[in-house]
C-alpha cells in the first residue's frame, strides 16, 4: 500500500473545480481517465458525442500533465483496456496500490450503484464525492421538496434566484418586477429568421486521431461524425460562451420557441454539451448572462428566459431524477406501448416536421428545445410510443444527453409518463401549433390544416384521439377544459371521423408509411 490517491475522472466530469482535482496533491496522486467500450456502447450513441468526449478527456487530461499532475490515461485501443470503469479502476488499484480511491458521484444511477457495488471488490476505500458543479445538492432539493402537493419548477425557481441572488434588486424582489418573461418568448419565426454565424475551432492532432478512431471503431454508429465543429476545451468553450452572450444571448427570448427549415441553431446557445461535460460552470453561465442584462447588452426577456432554463429546469430535473430513481426509469402513466417507429433512427418519413427535427439530430448531434419537446416529443406522445424506447433513442442522440437530464425530460416533460411530476399538463400539440411556430408545413406532403382525409396532417387526428384516450385522466385538468368543451362541440360523427383517422395514421407508421 502507498501514500498514492487515486483520483478517477469520468467523461463528463472535466472541471478542475470538483474537489476530486482541487483536492490533488501533485507529488502524491494518480488521475484516472479511461475511454471504454461499456460507456460507448450502453446505448447507440451519437458518434459527434463520442468524438467531442473522448477528444475533450484527452485534452483535459493533457493539460492536469501540463499542470504537473501524474495521469493514467487509457485510450479505447490500449490492449490492457478491460473496457469497464469498473475493470479500469480495479485494474489501477492492482498496478498502483492506492491508500484510497477518490471519484465524484456520476451522473447516472446505473454508474452510480456500480461503484457502490465496487467498493466490496476494491483493494482500498473508495469515496465518492458530491458533484458540486450544480448549484442545487441532494439534501437542499429533498427539503424543498418534502411535503409539498406538487413539485413545480416556477417555486423551485424562485427560491434558486434567491438563493444565488440572481436577478434579485437590493429589496428582495425580482429584477423588473416579475420572475418569469416568458409571455414575451413565444414569437412565431418572422420571414428570413436564420441563424447567426456560429464560431467554430479548427481540429488539433488529438481532435484529428479520435475523428480517426471513432470512424473505424464505430463504423455503424448513428450520426454524421463530420464535419465536426465542437469545442473540445475549456478554453475554446469560454470562447463560445463569449460568442453567445455577445451575438446571440440579445435574441434569445423572442425566438426562443421558433422552429425554421434549414436552421438548427437559431438563437440557441449549444452550451448544454460544454456545461453538461464539465467545460463550462452552470453558474458561470448565468452570471454572465445577467451581467450582458446589466451592462444594456441584453434585454430581461432574454436573460431571465436564458437563466431560468439552468438555474430552473436544469437544476430542478436532477432534482426529479435523483429522488425518484430508480422507480422514475419504469414509469409509464399514459400505458403507451406502441414500438418507437425506425424513422426515428432512418430520418425517413413523409412528415416534413419531424424529418427536418430528425436530419438535424443525425447531422449534428443537436436539436433545439422546441424540436425535441414539441416536434419529436410531440409525435411520440400522441402515437402512444414506449416510453423506455423513446427514452433510449434521446439519451443516445444528443450530444448534451446523460440520463440524469434526459430521462426526466423524455419521461416527464415529452410524454408525461411520470404522471405529471414535471409537468403539470401534457406538452400535447396539433399540426396547428407546428404551422404556427414554424416554416415546416410548407414542404410537406401532408396539409397541417386537414384533419380528416386526403392529405391529413398526422398530428392532427392524433392530438384528438390522445385527448379523447386520456379524459379520465386530463378531463379535470384545470389548465386543459376549452380542449375537452372543443372535443365534445365536435358531435359524435366527427368524432369518429378523427380516432378512425388516427387508427390508419399508426397503421401507416406500423407500416414504414407515415
Ligand atoms: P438553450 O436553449 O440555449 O438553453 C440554455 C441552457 O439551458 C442549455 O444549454 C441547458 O443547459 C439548459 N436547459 C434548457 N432547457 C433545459 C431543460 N428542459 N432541462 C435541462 N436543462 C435545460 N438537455 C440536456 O442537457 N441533455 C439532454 O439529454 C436533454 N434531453 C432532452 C430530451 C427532451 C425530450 C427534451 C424535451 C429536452 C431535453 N433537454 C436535454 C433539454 C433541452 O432541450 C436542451 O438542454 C437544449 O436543447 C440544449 O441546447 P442548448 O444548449 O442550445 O440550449
Ligand atoms: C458518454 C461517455 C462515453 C461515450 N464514453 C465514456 C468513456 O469512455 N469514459 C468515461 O469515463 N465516460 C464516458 N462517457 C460518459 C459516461 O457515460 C458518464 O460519466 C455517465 O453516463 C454518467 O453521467
Ligand atoms: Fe408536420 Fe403536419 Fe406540418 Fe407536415 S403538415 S410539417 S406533418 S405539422
Amino acid at each position: 500500500m502507498t501514500e498514492t490517491v487515486l483520483r478517477v475522472i469520468l467523461g463528463d466530469q472535466l472541471s478542475t473545480r470538483l474537489e476530486v482535482v482541487a483536492g490533488a496533491d501533485k507529488a502524491r496522486d494518480v488521475f484516472l481517465i479511461a475511454e471504454v467500450m461499456a460507456e460507448a456502447t450502453y446505448v447507440r450513441h451519437h458518434v459527434k458525442k463520442i468524438a467531442f468526449l473522448f477528444s475533450a478527456m484527452r485534452h483535459f487530461a493533457e493539460a492536469l500533465r501540463a499542470a504537473g499532475y501524474a495521469v493514467r490515461y487509457v485510450t479505447l485501443e490500449d490492449p490492457e483496456n478491460t473496457q469497464s470503469l469498473d475493470g479500469e479502476i480495479l485494474r489501477a488499484v492492482e498496478t498502483l496500490q492506492p491508500a484510497r480511491v477518490v471519484v465524484t458521484e456520476p451522473g447516472e444511477w446505473r454508474l452510480r450503484e456500480g461503484f457502490e457495488a465496487l467498493r466490496l471488490a476494491l483493494g482500498a476505500p473508495l469515496e465518492i464525492l458530491p458533484d458540486t458543479r450544480f448549484l442545487c445538492d441532494h439534501a437542499t432539493f429533498d427539503a424543498w421538496a418534502e411535503g409539498r402537493r406538487e413539485l413545480r419548477m416556477e417555486f423551485f425557481y424562485r427560491e434558486m434566484r434567491r438563493r444565488h441572488d440572481i436577478l434579485i434588486e437590493p429589496d428582495g424582489k425580482p429584477t423588473g418586477g416579475r420572475w418569469n418573461f416568458d409571455a414575451e418568448n413565444r414569437k412565431p419565426p418572422k420571414a428570413g429568421l436564420t441563424s447567426p454565424p456560429r464560431i467554430s475551432f479548427r481540429k488539433d492532432a488529438i481532435t484529428l486521431e479520435v475523428l480517426e478512431l471513432v470512424r473505424r471503431r464505430f463504423p455503424d454508429g448513428y450520426g454524421r461524425l463530420e464535419p465536426f465543429h465542437f469545442a473540445v476545451t475549456r478554453r475554446q468553450a469560454l470562447r463560445e460562451l463569449d460568442h453567445f452572450i455577445a451575438n446571440i444571448l440579445p435574441g434569445f427570448g423572442d425566438y426562443q420557441d421558433a422552429m425554421v427549415a434549414g436552421e438548427p441553431y437559431l438563437r440557441h446557445s449549444l452550451l448544454a454539451a460544454y456545461i453538461n461535460a464539465g467545460l463550462l460552470y452552470p453558474l458561470e453561465v448565468c452570471r454572465r448572462a445577467e451581467a450582458a442584462y446589466r451592462a444594456g447588452q441584453a434585454p430581461l426577456n432574454a436573460a431571465e428566459g436564458f437563466i431560468r432554463q439552468i438555474l430552473g429546469w436544469r437544476e430542478f430535473v436532477r432534482g426529479i431524477y435523483w429522488r425518484f430513481m430508480p422507480d422514475y426509469a419504469t414509469r409509464n402513466a399514459l400505458d403507451a406501448h406502441e414500438p418507437l417507429p425506425w424513422f426515428y433512427w432512418s430520418g425517413e418519413t413523409r412528415m416534413a416536421c419531424v424529418r427536418e427535427a430528425l436530419a438535424h439530430t443525425y447531422d449534428h448531434a443537436y436539436s433545439h428545445h422546441i424540436q425535441r419537446l414539441m416536434i419529436t416529443g410531440n409525435f411520440a406522445l400522441l402515437a402512444g410510443l414506449d416510453p423506455a424506447e423513446v427514452h433510449e433513442w434521446y439519451l443516445a442522440v444528443y450530444a448534451d444527453a446523460y440520463e440524469w437530464v434526459e430521462l426526466p425530460n423524455t419521461l416527464g416533460m415529452a410524454l408525461h409518463a411520470d404522471g405529471g411530476l414535471v409537468a403539470s399538463k401534457p406538452y400535447a400539440a396539433s399540426g396547428a401549433y407546428i404551422r404556427r411556430m414554424s416554416n415546416f408545413c410548407g414542404g410537406c406532403a401532408y396539409d397541417a390544416t386537414v384533419a380528416v382525409g386526403e392529405g391529413a396532417c398526422p398530428f392532427n387526428a392524433l392530438y384528438w384521439d390522445f385527448v379523447a384516450r386520456h379524459r379520465e385522466r386530463f378531463g379535470g385538468n384545470a389548465r386543459m377544459p376549452y380542449v375537452y368543451a372543443n372535443w365534445d362541440k365536435m358531435g359524435e360523427a366527427r368524432q369518429t371521423a378523427l380516432r378512425d383517422q388516427a387508427q390508419a395514421h399508426l397503421v401507416a407508421m406500423r407500416e414504414g408509411r407515415l
